[in-house]
């Protein structure tokens, strides 16, 4: 049995994280005089705040000064850091754990791979920090995904070659990120939507411990 990377994104993937983002959007694009709904925040997955504030304020044609781009932007992340001050193991997406268990029992080196800059405090809040071999977050990168940055210091930490890499991402931009790495990737979520995967699974539940060592040969 070779060693492979395995990286995981954070929000979609380990646990639902999009509705908490969903709300703290919701009050801050609402509170400028915005109009904010779910099918808008779907084009906010795996993007990065401030891009994520930007659409926003496209949406609602508004100019801001980069003073108030600032304080939104902090106001949005206390609004959310509010959200997931609550968050337990409970929220942690079905057969996660199963999956990460067996990797750790075979010794395969997992990282995590996202586009949070509070990826630490939620994986400490669900109790799976200790899981992972190394962290990669928002804090670390300078090019958002799809750029393929966030997977490769990933691969690099964790001492493996992209192409021994296996990527799990729910969004498209993701995806693209860890094609363009020429890492494995693992779409999890719509199958049409996430068309451009190598493999994808509705969610965990689906990916057995038979597949996992596949991919390990
Ligand atoms: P933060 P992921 C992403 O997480 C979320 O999908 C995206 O909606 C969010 O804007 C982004 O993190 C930044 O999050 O404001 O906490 O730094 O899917 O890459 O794990
Ligand atoms: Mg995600």
């Amino acid at each position: 049995m070779s060693k492979k990377g395995f990286i995981f994104d954070l929000d979609g993937v380990i646990v639902d994280t999009a509705k908490y983002h969903f709300l703290a959007w919701k009050n801050l694009a609402n509170s400028i005089g915005v109009d904010f709904t779910e099918m808008q925040n779907e084009q906010l997955k795996g993007v990065s705040r401030a891009d994520s504030l930007n659409k926003i304020l496209a949406w609602g044609n508004k100019n801001i000064s980069e003073d108030v781009f600032k304080a939104l932007m902090n106001r949005k992340n206390d609004d959310y850091l509010n959200y997931i001050e609550k968050m337990d193991a409970s929220e942690i997406l079905v057969d996660v754990p199963r999956v990460l268990d067996f990797l750790n029992d075979q010794a395969q080196p997992i990282a995590l791979g996202s586009a949070s800059k509070n990826a630490r405090i939620i994986l400490q809040k669900v109790k799976l920090l200790k899981k992972f071999n190394a962290i990669v977050d928002g804090n670390d990168v300078n090019k958002a995904k799809p750029d393929p940055e966030v997977f490769l210091i990933g691969a690099q930490l964790l001492n493996i070659k992209p192409a021994f890499c296996i990527v799990f991402e729910d969004s498209v931009a993701g995806v693209q990120a860890a094609n363009s790495a020429q890492m494995i990737s693992i779409g999890i979520g719509d199958k049409e939507i996430l068309n451009e995967a190598d493999y994808v699974f509705k969610d965990f539940s689906e990916i057995t411990n038979d597949f996992l060592k596949e991919l390990l040969k």
